[in-house]
């Protein structure tokens, strides 16, 4: 049986990943912090799993993490644990280094100095926000990265120290340089759970408006679930290496906006620009989309399109699994039904 230790457990990826390796007879462990409320909603249903252990630790804390990781010996390692919010992360940029830069040096150096340099294969969470302000698109393993908020200058960091492990100590250490990833339990703060969100309570009468940001963003929205099979996949190759994972495909936040609130029962029209622009609905004329500056980051990466050809071939990875307009759907249809059970 082998055995696998994910960092970030807790979190939307952490939890697919999770339930992926489950299926595949893994024993998995993950990494908890110890909070005032002890309810883990995510992984909920699969905390009593024999094979499922949970450990309290945290990322800015290497004795613990040597303790885990020296202790348990695993095969694998996903290290997916990050203050994960790039608008957050100018709040707390001395914390998201700590977390999403130091972090992942202390994982690293745990495996080194626990004597598992040569068994032990690691995967880091790395991700499209290190194209930053994009000079290439679409955006491949060659394209340079133009780091462009705290968090991806931490995650910056992440990426070359990964790198620099596997070429200094031969060890087994991959990036995934993940396009963003969505699912029905993405954080709430982020985009596109955000809008699923409003749509739902909208078209059910227990919301008025929807306040965004940069409707013109534009980025490269795959399903979480689909996502995780490829961190697998890597760990599973013969050399390691970084991926690319996306879908190929782009999108704005507009387009995502006026699809979401299709499948809740509105059909949007927006006018307007900048920030006078609207989400107009077609058959009351009652503005339910406004952008609110509040949103609006002190430095906004607007252009991400990944280019999977890699992953494609040397993993046999489907990028076409979930299409757009299916991710719009099932969130939306999920939260649909959230908010139908919630008012009751
Ligand atoms: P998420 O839902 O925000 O989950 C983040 C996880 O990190 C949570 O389990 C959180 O624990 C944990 N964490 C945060 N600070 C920690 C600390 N100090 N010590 C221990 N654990 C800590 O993120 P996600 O969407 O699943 O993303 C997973 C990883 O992929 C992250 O590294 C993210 O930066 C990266 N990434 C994500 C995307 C995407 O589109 N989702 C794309 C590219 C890269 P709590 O539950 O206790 O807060
Ligand atoms: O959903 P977002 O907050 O995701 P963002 O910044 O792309 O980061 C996510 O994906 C990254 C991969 O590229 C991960 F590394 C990272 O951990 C995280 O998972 O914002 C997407 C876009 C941005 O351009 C933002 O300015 O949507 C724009 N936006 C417009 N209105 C908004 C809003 N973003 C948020 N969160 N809230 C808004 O109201």
């Amino acid at each position: 049986m082998k055995k696998a230790f994910i960092t970030g457990v807790t979190g939307q990826d952490g939890s697919y990943l999770s339930e992926f390796l489950l299926e595949k007879g893994y024993e998995v462990h993950g990494l908890i912090r110890r909070s005032s409320v002890d309810y883990r909603e995510r992984i909920a249903h699969l905390e009593g799993n024999p094979d499922f252990h949970l450990h309290y630790g945290d990322m800015g804390d290497s004795m613990s993490l040597m303790s885990v990781i020296g202790g348990g010996r695993p095969d694998e390692i996903y290290n997916l644990a990050a203050q994960s919010h790039v608008k957050v992360s100018f709040d707390v940029p001395e914390f998201t280094a700590d977390v999403d830069a130091t972090g992942v040096l202390r994982i690293l150096e745990a495996v080194r100095l626990t004597g598992q340099a040569e068994t032990c294969r690691f995967y880091q969470a790395s991700t499209s926000e290190l194209y930053g302000k994009v000079e290439q698109v679409p955006q491949n393993e060659n394209t340079p990265f133009h780091p462009y908020s705290p968090y991806a200058v931490a995650k910056q960091y992440g990426f070359w120290i990964t790198k620099e492990y596997r070429e200094a100590y031969k060890m087994f250490c991959c990036s995934g340089i993940l396009f963003n990833h969505e699912s029905e339990r993405r954080g709430e703060t982020f985009v596109t759970r955000k809008i699923t969100l409003a749509a739902a309570r909208i078209s059910q009468g227990r919301q008025d408006k929807l306040y965004l940001g940069n409707l013109s963003s534009l980025r490269d929205w795959g399903y979480a679930k689909d996502y995780v099979e490829c961190m697998w996949l890597m760990l599973q190759n013969k050399t390691p290496d970084d991926f690319v994972i996306a879908t190929g495909e782009q999108h704005s936040v507009r387009e995502f906006c006026r699809l979401a609130f299709h499948y809740a029962g509105i059909e949007l029209e927006f006018t307007g620009q900048g920030v006078e622009e609207k989400g107009i609905d077609r058959a009351t004329g009652k503005v339910l989309v406004e952008v609110s500056p509040d949103f609006y980051r002190p430095t906004d990466v607007v252009d991400l399109w990944g280019d999977p050809s890699k992953a494609k071939r040397e993993l046999g990875w489907n990028p076409a699994k979930t299409s757009f307009e299916d991710l719009v759907r099932i969130m939306t249809e999920h939260d649909m039904e959230r908010i139908r059970k919630e008012s009751m």
